[in-house]
């Protein structure tokens, strides 16, 4: 396989913490891909106040696992095509894709040895999705990472005692089951192994649902170590520690919690010194949902991407395709616009890094080495731009309008009247020391 090029434990690979995160740190931006049996279903139950989006159905309509079963066996998305979600994501600036090998559901994407219940042996499909789209990040340079779910509601031992008599998705998911530590050696953590060896080169793996009764800190750092072992060079998030830091995901210093926190569907208040990645849903669901049309704007979008690289972070943004492997018009639309809004003004977001300085009233900042970068979302009515006075300008452009003459004036920059994006403009300006 073309990208098969995975360090092996025989060779030895010792990875500063910093060369591991280099590339994320750098990407900034990537799509997360929340993709299953449950999307033939389309999230059509009758609760629209319940925690879990569309992926969650087998939960929330309290189906049996036999009742669930019928839909992988019908799994037979034929529209799927792995170049159109790969240039998707590319064509949108995102620099990598995180696409789930498996839900809570417990059905898997690729062909697993320790399963019968994956694509190939119980769908009519019989494409091993993991491998097509691996292959085909590896072909157009896009880095392939996994989420994983600990959570499965459809293993025997990883069950608690109960399901399915209950609606695990409240308090019950607390019960215990004694056979977890079983599911956990002879299941989860060998199906992790061949996602590790077959694959190729793993960027992050995105652990889930690792609030389950029966998980522990130890098995979390079991796993990481085996993943570490396995490839040197993959990025693991905070969930594969069950004492993660809540739902907010930022860690506790100190603590065992993976190589980055996991906010969701939210953005600190302010910059967070640590390593994290926020993810947001495109409307309010992660898996495919038509009913849901309660989509994001272009502009909340683009300016979610530029605050939460003002604070740090990472912008993880979710497309949920179809059951056929079709992605929503609505989401195509948003990422083509961001891909366009990227193409001029990428240089603010790639590598850049918080910001300096408090924020001010008309955007944010995000900065390089002796570059800030104002991201300018409510444009000055008069023109004048003022940047924080520690900030000793030097030179002022504006990015996609570099012939327009941009006159500094101490702390205030001269701009045009009227906006030069109609999202968030970015002014380049060049700081000398203090
Ligand atoms: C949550 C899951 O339960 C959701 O289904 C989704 O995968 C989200 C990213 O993480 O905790």
């Amino acid at each position: 396989m073309a990208c098969n090029t995975a360090a092996t434990k025989t060779e030895e690979v010792k990875l500063t913490d910093d060369q591991r995160m280099e590339w994320w740190r750098e990407a900034r931006f990537g799509m997360f891909i929340h993709w299953g049996a449950y999307s033939m279903l389309g999230g059509e139950y009758n609760d629209s106040t319940c925690w879990g989006g569309a992926e969650w159905v087998m939960d929330k309509l309290d189906m049996t696992i036999e009742e669930y079963e019928k839909y992988p066996q019908q799994f037979n998305p034929v529209d799927f095509d792995a170049k159109k979600w790969v240039s998707l994501a590319k064509d949108a600036g995102m620099k990598y894709i995180v696409l789930t090998s498996k839900h809570h559901d417990g059905f898997c994407l690729w062909d697993s040895e320790v399963t019968d219940y994956d694509i190939m042996d119980t769908s009519p499909f019989k494409r091993d999705i993991v491998k097509e789209m691996a292959e085909e990040c590896d072909r157009q340079g896009i880095k392939f990472c996994l989420y994983h779910s600990i959570t499965d509601w459809h293993h025997p031992q990883a069950q608690s005692v109960f399901y399915p008599d209950y609606n695990i998705g409240q308090d019950d998911q607390t019960k215990s089951n004694p056979e977890f530590p079983e599911y956990f050696r002879n299941y989860l953590k060998p199906q992790v192994g061949e996602l590790l060896t077959k694959y190729g080169d793993i960027g992050v793996i995105w652990f889930d649902g690792e609030w389950i009764a029966d998980y522990t800190t130890e098995m979390g750092k079991e796993m990481y170590d085996y993943i570490l072992d396995l490839q040197p060079q993959t990025i693991v998030n905070n969930r594969v520690d069950k004492g993660r830091n809540g739902m907010a995901g930022f860690n506790v210093e100190g603590n065992f919690a993976g190589d980055f926190g996991t906010p969701e569907k939210e953005v600190p208040a302010t910059g967070i010194d640590e390593d994290w990645e926020a993810c947001f849903t495109m409307n309010g669901s992660w898996g495919y949902k038509p009913s849901d049309d309660n989509w994001k704007s272009d502009t909340l979008l683009i300016q979610s991407l530029v605050d939460i690289v003002s604070k740090g972070g990472n912008f993880l943004l979710n497309i949920g395709p179809d059951g056929l492997g079709n992605v929503p018009i609505e989401s195509v639309d948003r990422l083509k616009t961001m891909g366009a809004w990227i193409q001029t003004n990428g240089e603010s977001i790639y590598g850049a890094k918080a910001s300096p300085f408090e924020r001010p009233e008309w955007g944010v900042y995000t900065s390089k080495e002796n570059v800030i970068y104002a991201h300018v979302i409510d444009w000055p009515a008069d023109g004048k731009l003022t940047i924080n006075p520690s900030a000793k300008i030097v030179n002022a452009t504006i990015l996609g309008a570099e012939h327009t003459k941009v006159q500094v004036e101490g702390n205030t920059i001269l701009l045009p009247k009227q906006a030069v994006n109609p999202f968030v403009s970015v002014v380049k300006i060049t700081v000398g020391s203090q």
